[in-house]
């Protein structure tokens, strides 16, 4: 036998059906799969040509096979008969082989087929037949083909009807039986449609010729010709056919048309079969594909807008980013000042203090001018740094309005925030977020280390050994004595910029936590937004190519 691959490449075809499966696969396309099924088979195992009788319920189809044949093998009569699929083909001696769905397969007599095809033996198919199978040698001279009769369709046993379509894709050749009683009605039609996309080689066949005159014989094949070229603008072959009058006349015309002509050119017509199949197969998986592409651009386009419409010019992040610095670079501003303002209270109380004290003290200093002012020195750092430590220990709460103050400001401006993002989720998605957990913490600034370096402005001490202490002493301690508003004011002064460094580093660090949890949120919704990503290029790519392989076909 001639490989098909000579008449078209198998690698094509193979490579096509299986970028078919993978679009089937992936988009559950579940409708295609028993042409895929059978494509594949016909490609894999280069089966007989299955030239099938169809038609309408007691058309005359199982008759016109035994009739052909010149045996009576099988059940015909005046009910709805045949209830299962059932081939004909060549085999050494006779015999059937009855293939069940559950993949058991039992060799019965030729006498008994009917326990198996026919309703009044096997009603509904209780006995799960999926296919006949008999071999005959009177089929020798059809070697390459197998006939096939099928249960007939309209009839009140729905299960032939389904029976029938189900088993349509594996059609090879189709020879329509039409009943000269019955000449063609829509239900005919409409399987000249289905059959279409499964095989290029449909056949009309008008049986029970013998009861119509020559003259309505005519009548109903230019019928049948003007029917299809208005209905499906196509014209198809016309064989008539009976067993009761001129039999071997119409056998003789369509066993050297159609069977004949199959048998002898059994290889280019099973190419051009599996050909046609594989196109059909490919053009509604485009179709499907192509119904897929839209809606998943359409989703793309739903999405770009989704997006835009929930991350908006309201909830933007570098926005936000501007309105929390200026917030807080507005209360920074403030906190030195607000401070110092507050430590002016204390200035003159303190000096006060610090001047009684040093005049209690500083008579009983002894020494040299140069050991009297370290002395002043050492005083003086202890005494302004404990006072210091005190006023920081009891008033710091005061010095706190600029943090709590950029708290309340990060904490509105955050709120507006979620608020409006979360209103863009529930007009556009319909769903509530949960509650936002968006508390910035009011970080308490640390304390400063309040003991100060000290540096005083007195030169005289270094050339103390020129100076007799009995006579100036009185006018050192003067000078000492007035120094101290200027030591408090500095200390003061110093208090007030350890505390604003403090408190401000306070700021930035809240100011850092909102930009955080904004960043956070939207870097989320913005990923479950992208996260349904769309197959819009995928099934772009598998379109482009099932285009190509169906070019190299
Ligand atoms: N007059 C006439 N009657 C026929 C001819 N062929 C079949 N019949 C009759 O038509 C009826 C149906 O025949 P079947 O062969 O069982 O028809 P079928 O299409 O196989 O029927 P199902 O299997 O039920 O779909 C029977 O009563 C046959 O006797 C024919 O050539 N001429
Ligand atoms: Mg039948």
């Amino acid at each position: 036998m001639e490989n098909i691959s000579d008449n078209m490449p198998l690698s094509n075809i193979r490579n096509l059906l299986e970028i078919i499966a993978d679009a089937c696969d992936r988009f559950q396309m579940i409708s295609l799969n028993r042409q895929l099924e059978v494509a594949r088979a016909l490609l894999e195992e280069n089966p007989p040509i299955d030239v099938a009788v169809m038609g309408q319920f007691k058309a005359g189809k199982s008759s016109f096979l035994n009739s052909l044949l010149d045996q009576n093998v099988l059940p015909v009569g005046a009910i709805p008969v045949t209830t299962a699929i059932t081939r004909l083909q060549y085999g050494e001696k006779e015999r059937a082989l009855v293939r069940h769905f559950n993949g058991r397969t039992t060799e019965v007599s030729l006498n008994d087929i009917a326990e198996f095809t026919s309703e009044a033996k096997n009603p509904g198919n209780d006995k799960n037949v999926a296919i006949v199978d008999i071999e005959l040698p009177s089929m020798q001279k059809y070697s390459g083909l197998r006939l096939v009769d099928t249960p007939g369709l309209g009839s009140v046993y729905k299960y032939h009807q389904s029976t029938s379509e189900h088993w349509l894709p594996a059609v090879g050749t189709a020879l329509l039986a039409v009943s000269a009683d019955r000449p063609l009605s829509e239900h005919d039609l409409e399987l000249i449609r289905e059959l279409t996309s499964h095989t290029p080689n449909i056949i009309l066949l008008l049986t029970k010729a013998d009861i119509l005159s020559p003259d309505q014989q005519k009548e109903v094949v230019s019928f049948f010709q003007d029917t299809l070229q208005r209905e499906l603008h196509r014209a198809l072959p016309v064989y008539l056919y009976s067993n009761k009058s001129n039999t071997e006349e119409y056998k003789r015309r369509v066993e050297e048309d159609i069977f004949k002509t199959i048998c002898a050119n059994r290889d280019s017509e099973f190419s051009r079969i599996l050909n046609h199949k594989v196109r059909s197969l490919s053009q509604n998986c485009l179709s499907y594909l192509r119904i897929a592409l839209n809606a998943s651009m359409q989703a793309d386009l739903n999405r770009d807008n989704l997006h835009t419409q929930i991350i908006n010019e309201k909830v933007n992040e570098s926005l936000m980013r501007e309105e929390l610095g200026i917030i807080s670079r507005e209360h920074q501003h403030q906190t030195r000042p607000l401070i110092e303002a507050y430590l002016e209270q204390f200035y003159s109380p303190l000096t006060k203090k610090v001047t009684r004290k040093l005049q209690g003290d500083i008579t009983s200093w002894k020494g040299n001018l140069w050991k009297l002012s370290r002395h002043y020195e050492t005083w003086v750092a202890e005494i302004l740094s404990e006072e210091m430590r005190l006023i920081s220990k009891n008033e710091h709460e005061n010095f706190l309005g600029t943090l709590k103050k950029a708290h309340a400001g990060f904490s509105r401006s955050l709120e507006a925030f979620c608020k409006f993002l979360g209103d863009n989720i529930e007009n556009v998605l319909g769903v509530k977020l949960a509650e936002f957990d968006w508390k910035i913490d009011v970080i308490e600034p640390e304390h400063p280390d309040i003991s100060f370096a000290k540096s005083f402005d007195i030169h005289l001490d270094l050339i103390w050994f020129l100076i007799p202490m009995f006579i100036f002493r009185r006018i050192f301690e003067w000078h000492f004595i007035k120094g101290v508003p200027k030591e408090v004011e500095i200390n003061l002064s110093r208090l007030a910029y350890q505390w604003e460094k403090s408190v401000n580093n306070s700021i930035e660090a809240m100011r850092t936590q909102a930009i955080n949890y904004i960043h956070e949120e939207l870097s989320t919704i913005e990923a479950l937004l992208s996260r349904t990503q769309g197959q819009t290029d995928d099934i772009k790519q598998l379109i482009a190519q099932i285009e190509k392989a169906f070019e190299n076909l």
